[in-house]
């Protein structure tokens, strides 16, 4: 007898810098969702569905877990949220280099209070000398919540990540495919646009001042004819100073972002691209909810 097929939303949710995009992006087999060493790298929740002969897992990335301040790390942590509420099977990631901080109190708190179904994955175990540390991680963990399941992975060297998916499976409810199985994300070109160039911004400059970069794609423009691709951005930085910094000494440092981020879009999209980049103040625009949405990070 052939098996039921299962389907469901599986949030990915855990504190800043765990790893929960880089394991999205692997299991997916591409990039949906930018990742960097830097914490808070995610800004909003992207969505990856993995369609098998046996069911669809769709998975949300979601922003870093933390007790935020500011308005928009405010909202960052509700969008988090709002997935958990949506979701048939949480996925809590965590990590080895610092599992008992005390972000994760709040990440246990939430999973809680849904009472969905939960695994705990141990990521980053590439990083222990002793595999066996992670036998405390899981300990200290299994006490302060009943989960489904544990696993330990690295997201990083793809360790253990079929084992994971198996489990996901399994306690996912029959259902039917909920997307076509062609598509792997909701999200646009243009917003994949917005991303990279993100990261780009997140590599290369440091401090705040990645964080005071909100990326708005003004155009996004095909010319099938040419196989070529126009994109126009602007970089909305919320100080004049920023705005020095990410232009650089003689326009150094916007170019450097503008052709990293050119070189993986024309990969990841497989066209010649012309990346007209662009910096503007917008002051406090972290703090503006007008903005926010003008900028595509609030609904
Ligand atoms: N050694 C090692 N590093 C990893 C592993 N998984 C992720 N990383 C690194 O951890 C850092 C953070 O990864 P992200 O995927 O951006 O983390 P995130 O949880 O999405 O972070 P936020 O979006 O900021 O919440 C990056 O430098 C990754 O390369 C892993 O399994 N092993
Ligand atoms: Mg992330």
């Amino acid at each position: 007898m052939s098996k039921k097929f299962r389907s469901g939303f599986v949030p990915i949710i855990g504190r800043p810098n765990v790893g929960k995009s880089t394991l999205l992006n692997r299991i997916l087999g591409r990039k949906v969702s930018i990742t960097s060493p830097k914490p808070q790298t995610t800004w909003t929740n992207v969505l990856g569905v993995k369609t098998r002969e046996d069911g669809q897992i769709i998975f949300v990335d979601t922003p870093g877990f933390h007790n935020p301040r500011g308005n928009f790390n405010t909202h960052m942590v509700e969008r988090a949220k709002e997935s958990l509420r949506e979701g048939d099977l949480i996925l809590h990631l965590t990590d080895v280099i610092n599992p008992f901080s005390p972000e994760e109190e709040l990440v246990i708190r939430e999973i809680k209070a849904t009472k969905v179904l939960s695994i705990l994955v141990i990521n980053k175990i590439d990083l222990l000398k002793d595999p066996s540390q992670s036998k405390e991680i899981e300990k200290v963990f299994s006490k302060k919540h009943n989960y489904n399941a544990i696993l330990k992975v690295s997201a990083l060297k793809g360790e253990n990540l079929d084992q994971l998916e198996e489990v996901i499976i399994s306690l996912l409810p029959e259902g039917p495919p909920l997307f076509p199985e062609e598509v792997y994300t909701d999200q646009s070109l243009k917003t994949l646009a917005r991303e990279i160039i993100r990261e780009k911004v997140f590599h290369f400059t440091h401090q705040e001042v990645p964080y005071c970069c909100a990326v708005v794609v003004e155009e996004f423009r095909e010319d099938p004819s040419r196989n070529f691709l126009y994109i126009q951005a602007t970089i909305n930085v919320e100080r004049e100073s920023q705005k020095g910094i990410l232009i650089g000494k003689g326009g150094g440092m916007l170019k450097k972002i503008g052709s990293a981020a050119r070189r993986e879009l024309e990969e990841l999209l497989g066209k010649k691209i012309y990346l007209d980049l662009w910096v503007k103040v917008q002051e406090d625009w972290r703090e503006r909810d007008y903005l926010l949405r003008d900028f595509g990070l609030l609904k």
